[in-house]
């Protein structure tokens, strides 16, 4: 599914983001920046150690927050590492650290001069959050973003691991983009 909003596409696919040919691509990673499994595991294992080499120049990385090293091996010259937060039960401000995940990568990718950006489902997997209430987070943080910066990104991509994240992320797009 894809709509246009200004100059910006927002596109959801099913795939697997190592293979974006973005200019960039986000890793939810852990607040350490130590590797780990999920799309960061499949991130650095394909993109190579240099990764991990920049990786380790940073303090690590606190929820909410985002760091941006090369891509290495991939075809994507940049990763946005971000940390999306552990979901609990809802009441530890796990929505606003969502969304400033979200929004803190979006500022680094504009910041960075960056006009292609594709994004994993953060949190949605061995951080636990539940799926339809973050795909319509990510959502709403993507549109909110591209209106306040018109011009500035010209393809947000979110890159689905399943049918059923796809199928969340599809409503969310079809229920906030109207
Ligand atoms: N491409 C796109 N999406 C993927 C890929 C891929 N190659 N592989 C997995 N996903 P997770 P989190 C999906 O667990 O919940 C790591 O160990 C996956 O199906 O990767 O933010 C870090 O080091 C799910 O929908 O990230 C942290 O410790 C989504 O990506 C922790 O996991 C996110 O799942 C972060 O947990």
């Amino acid at each position: 599914m894809e709509i246009k909003t200004g100059s910006t596409v927002i596109s959801l696919i099913k795939g697997d983001i190592t293979l974006e040919e973005t200019e960039a691509i986000v890793n939810a990673a852990n607040s350490r920046l130590a590797g780990g499994g999920g799309v960061d595991g499949a991130i650095h294992a394909a993109g190579g150690p240099q990764i991990m080499e920049e990786c380790r120049m940073y303090n690590g990385c606190p929820a909410g927050k985002a760091v941006i090293t090369t891509g290495g091996n991939l075809k994507a010259r940049h990763v946005i590492h971000t940390v999306g937060p552990v979901y609990r039960d809802g009441s530890r401000s796990e929505a606003t650290l969502l969304e400033s995940a979200y929004r803190s990568s979006l500022d680094l990718a504009v910041k960075n001069g960056i006009k292609t950006i594709a994004f994993p489902s953060i949190s949605t997997g061995a951080y636990g959050y539940p799926l339809e209430e973050a795909a319509g987070i990510a959502i709403k943080t993507v549109l909110d973003f591209v209106k306040s910066n018109k011009g500035a990104l010209s393809l947000v991509r979110f890159v689905l691991f399943s049918d059923s994240a796809l199928k969340a992320y599809s409503n969310a797009l079809k229920k906030l983009a109207s």
